[in-house]
């Protein structure tokens, strides 16, 4: 079926898209839109409507297209070519329409839409800008300063919105062809105008001469170190200085320069990856799946809590199990305080938080949950503890129902073997703040079935979090390289950095903070207790805690006792650095016999970049990731690892493996074999001259 057709109904010519699941403007889809304008140029239409069927308008150009030899006719000039039909186009509008969606909107003479639709340019998302006239037309007709928010930020915006600022002309409810037949008849009626949004001049009230220095400055601490959100100021600007076609013109030339960015290509990459991750490889696609109509989740700490509130977010009742009331109460008081915050923030409305929480029922009975389709326990990081919940849960729970880990570390497997039904067990480790942090990593034990794994996927989905697959071992994909990544950071202060200087280079680098704030953060006594449970020999070289440890043994451990790393003001919470720590570290390598000498800013990153590489290159190997970009995904959208760096496999990969392969080779002679061996699967793509993405697509 072709993915255009036109038909004349009337005297009104409607072109109709159809290339699903987005109606992405690919090469076809172009081809056919600009036959389709030919063809009404000579019949006996007098207006045209452009609507899409499927589950939405146009979504933007065909992000797959990018990087391809350009095939004509190019998006900017299919649009001139709608703009000069001497019959006026009306874009008619359901669902989302994005980036070159809406740049092929606003190139139509006119616009409707249906209320429920939303409008945008999330190019800056993509590390671009809107490349087709979306700079330009945007401020013609919502001014500049809408303009440089709707383009800067990339969220969309509703249609009441979009008709408020002029971005629409018409709002419809009901049936969007027969308003927008309707909408072409008045518009025929008026004299069939050509509105063409070039001819309006832009309007310049308002903006204040150090109006654009104030957005680059405001821009490069919002969006650190990116680069598109620069270039998009530059061409607003370019709107108000000059012609519509210049204007263009200075679009053209910077689009071209952030596509050809490893920006771009780093955040385009996470687009696909994001998508990629909840597919899982050799799985049928038509598993069948589980219902997950209620939800028993065991703890009611800040996990447990956080967690409850991603279900009844999307109407999913909770159960809510304690081991007593009062521990209740402290679980119910967390979740009431989260939810008072979001209302605080002005992001739900008292009523909507109340309607949630009336969602969740507490429970100090396990009997409580025999009726649940999942039950997900967040108890503490203990493995004989979480054992004794799940021998528990086999004994309650319904045949079928879920079981559920959000363990960090322990071995599913080993929870699993505790209950009689191990098909049905399965790991879903959510990341703190859980209801806010967008990751969830789904752990598959050896037996889990494939339909709890297809389940899992979806509900992932259901509740608004992106899932990454990992197979068992110790810290899963996450935890596991972060361990490498954390060793990195207590060598290099027990060999002669600081705090504050390993801090500022990851965050630098764009990571959201650097290691050591994150320490504090969320407490020192967390990895001193994690490490308690283990062996010496698990523990690992005492070079890559002692820190810690001397730390925690002094009570400083972290925010929460106003000190760690750092010393935190009471008022302010913010960090000071302390000398006592240095005290500390040059007292620890004294002890360990390590001569401390000054690191530079390189040396640091690449420590602690490539310890994450390595890692990751050894869970591909071992197959505890399905693909390298399921890792990417784990650490930008669980990690605070720079998007705009694709996540570290990407990282690497745009680096050059055989770099990072050298680069490890000789960390090992520097800093000791023991903790720098490459990872095999990196020694062979550089030895076979391969890049991971290759080896991915193999
Ligand atoms: C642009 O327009 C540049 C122009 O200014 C200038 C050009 C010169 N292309 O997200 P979903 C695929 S830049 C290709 O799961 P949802 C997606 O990969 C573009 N493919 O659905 C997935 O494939 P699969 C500006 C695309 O309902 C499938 O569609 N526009 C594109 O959750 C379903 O996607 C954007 O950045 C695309 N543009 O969300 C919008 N979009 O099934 C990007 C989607 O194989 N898109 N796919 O995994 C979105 O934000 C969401 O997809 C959308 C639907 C909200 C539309």
């Amino acid at each position: 079926m072709s993915v255009v057709s036109y038909q004349l109904e009337g005297d009104i010519g409607i072109i109709r898209l159809n290339n699903p699941p987005v109606n992405a403007l690919s090469h076809a889809l172009r081809l056919g839109i600009q036959d389709a304008v030919a063809q009404a140029q000579n019949d006996a239409s007098l207006a045209l409507v452009l609507i899409c069927q499927g589950r939405t308008f146009i979504a933007g150009a065909d992000i797959s297209e990018f990087g391809k030899a350009p095939m004509l006719p190019s998006l900017p000039g299919l649009l001139d070519i709608i703009e000069a039909s001497t019959k006026p186009i009306i874009a008619a509008i359901h669902g989302t329409a994005l980036g070159g969606g809406l740049e092929t909107a606003l190139a139509c003479h006119y616009r409707c839409a249906l209320s429920s639709a939303k409008v945008g340019l999330p190019e800056v998302k993509l590390g671009l800008l809107p490349g087709a006239g979306g700079t330009q037309r945007v401020p013609r007709l919502a001014g500049v300063k809408a303009a440089v928010d709707l383009i800067t930020t990339g969220t969309p915006i509703s249609a009441t919105k979009a008709l408020n600022i002029g971005l629409i002309d018409k709002m419809l409810e009901g049936d969007l062809l027969s308003g927008a037949l309707d909408f072409a008849k008045e518009v025929i009626a008026q004299g069939a105008v050509l509105k063409k949004v070039s001819d309006i001049d832009v309007d310049k009230t308002g903006i204040s001469a150090d109006f654009f220095t104030e957005c680059r400055a405001h821009l490069s601490k919002r969006f650190r170190q990116q680069q598109a959100p620069q270039r998009i100021v530059e061409c607003i600007e370019a709107s108000i200085s000059k012609s519509f076609e210049e204007g263009l013109k200075v679009e053209r030339r910077l689009f071209v320069e952030c596509m050809q960015s490893t920006q771009s290509a780093a955040l385009r990459h996470l687009f696909f990856a994001e998508r990629l991750s909840s597919k899982i490889k050799g799985l049928a696609k038509d598993t069948p799946l589980k219902d997950i109509k209620r939800v028993g989740i065991i703890g009611g700490g800040t996990m447990g809590g956080g967690i409850a509130m991603n279900f009844v977010n999307v109407g999913i009742p909770v159960t809510l199990l304690e081991i007593n009331d009062q521990a209740l109460q402290r679980g119910k008081d967390i979740i009431a305080k989260n939810y008072a915050t979001t209302v605080k923030k002005g992001k739900l409305t008292t009523a909507l938080a109340v309607q949630r929480q009336a969602l969740i029922t507490g429970t100090t009975d396990y009997n409580d949950l025999a009726d649940m389709d999942l039950v997900i326990e967040a108890v503490f990081e203990n493995l004989a503890i979480k054992k004794q919940v799940f021998a528990k849960l086999d004994s309650v729970c319904k045949p079928g129902a879920i079981l559920a880990s959000n363990t960090s570390y322990q071995d599913v497997n080993l929870i699993a073997e505790s209950t009689s039904r191990p098909q049905d067990v399965i790991g879903l480790h959510f990341f703190s703040p859980a209801n806010v942090m967008k990751l969830l990593e789904i752990v598959r034990g050896d037996k889990t079935s494939e339909q709890v794994l297809a389940t899992s996927m979806v509900m992932a989905k259901t509740i608004k979090k992106i899932p990454a697959l990992s197979r068992v071992c110790y810290g899963f994909i996450g935890n596991r390289m972060l361990r490498q990544y954390a060793r990195e950071a207590q060598l290099c202060l027990l060999e002669g950095s600081t705090p504050e200087a390993i801090d500022t280079v990851m965050q630098n680098f764009g990571m959201a903070m650097g290691p050591l704030a994150v320490g504090d953060l969320a407490g020192i006594d967390i990895g001193y207790k994690a490490r308690e449970g283990l062996t010496d020999v698990e523990k690992g070289d005492v070079r890559t805690y002692c820190i810690a440890d001397a730390l925690y043994e002094m009570g400083r451990l972290g925010q929460k006792t106003g000190a760690g790393y750092y010393r935190y003001d009471a008022q302010t919470r913010q960090r000071i650095a302390d000398p006592i720590v240095l005290e500390v570290i040059e007292a620890q390598a004294k002890q360990r016999g390590v001569e401390r000498k000054a690191i530079n800013d390189d040396t640091i990153l690449a420590r602690l970049t490539f310890a994450l590489i390595n890692e990751g290159f050894k869970i591909l190997e071992e197959g505890i990731a399905q693909r390298a970009s399921d890792i990417d995904v784990v650490y930008a959208f669980g990690y605070g690892f720079p998007a705009f760096r694709g996540g570290p496999m990407f990282y690497a990969e745009s680096l050059g493996l055989e770099k990072i392969y050298q680069t490890i080779c000789q960390f090992g002679e520097t800093y000791g074999e023991e903790f720098w061996q490459p990872a095999s699967l990196l020694k062979q793509l550089v030895a076979e001259g391969k890049t991971l993405t290759e080896w991915t697509n193999r």
